[in-house]
């Protein structure tokens, strides 16, 4: 390993470090870009009165399913809009175009999150209501969407019980950036070994403030309070 500057690169390596230096530049630029679009999403948001969720978690934990569950059972008493975050395909917007609600789906092809830029210009796309609802469905990883704010009131964070209850530790940034684990497919929990107290307690270590709920898209159990929680938190 390198002695001379300590970056654990090998030691014939270049110490030519200006690359570094750009990206480090480039990294911040986009950040701080970002930042700005998601300050004027999240105006738009409360000028509007339009709650606005962002739902993060590792693909296939359950998001489209609960999405689906939730128009049905709320699309009476409240406007709903989606935006749907995947690398390819329209199958997620449909499935939710077919519950009941408007969709647009972004296609990231390579990327692997959803930024404020694309959420600027898909709010001017959809028609979303005063008093309303808008569900950002981002791209499956626990890791990427924890850097990109997209103005959105709150991150919430599906986990399955069949992905292991060590995975608090394992991805930090996203369950320090969440206030809401929704834990999903609790029907689930007689077939696999999973610790919930000790996932909720890894969880409060990097957000004390951290609120549960546990629920089973498939069966209903649980709905009920992620739809009180809903209702009583719309703005
Ligand atoms: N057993 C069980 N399966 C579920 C539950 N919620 C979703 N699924 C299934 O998990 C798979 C992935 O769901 P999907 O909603 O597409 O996940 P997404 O990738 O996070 O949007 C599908 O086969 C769903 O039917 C649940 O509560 N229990
Ligand atoms: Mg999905």
């Amino acid at each position: 390993m390198c002695d001379t500057c300590g970056c654990g690169q090998p030691s014939d390596h270049s110490h030519d470090h200006r690359h570094d230096t750009k990206l480090v530049e480039l990294h911040e630029d986009i950040m701080s870009k970002n930042e700005i679009y998601a300050l004027e999403n999240r105006k738009y948001f409360d000028e509007n009165q339009i709650f606005a969720l962002n739902f993060v978690s590792s693909p296939g934990s359950g998001k489209t399913t609960i999405l689906e569950k939730t128009i049905t059972a709320c699309k009476d008493n409240f406007p709903i809009a989606v935006i749907e975050g995947d690398q390819q395909t329209e199958l997620d917007a449909e499935r939710i175009r077919h519950a009941g609600a408007q969709a647009i789906q972004i296609n990231t092809g390579a990327g692997c999150h959803l930024d404020a830029h694309q959420i600027g210009h898909a709010i001017q796309d959809l028609e979303i209501l005063q008093h309303s609802a808008l569900f950002i469905e981002n791209v499956g990883n626990l890791v990427c969407p924890a850097l990109f704010n997209l103005g959105e009131h709150h991150k919430i964070l599906i986990l399955s019980v069949t992905e292991g209850d060590d995975k608090p530790l394992k991805y930090p940034h996203m369950f320090h950036e969440s206030d809401i684990v929704i834990y999903n497919k609790i029907d689930l929990l007689p077939y696999v070994d999973f610790d919930m107290e000790k996932s909720k307690e890894f969880a409060l270590r990097l957000n004390p403030n951290m609120q549960f709920l546990k629920i089973s898209a498939r069966t209903g159990a649980g709905m009920d309070s992620w739809i009180d929680w809903l209702k009583n938190n719309l703005l």
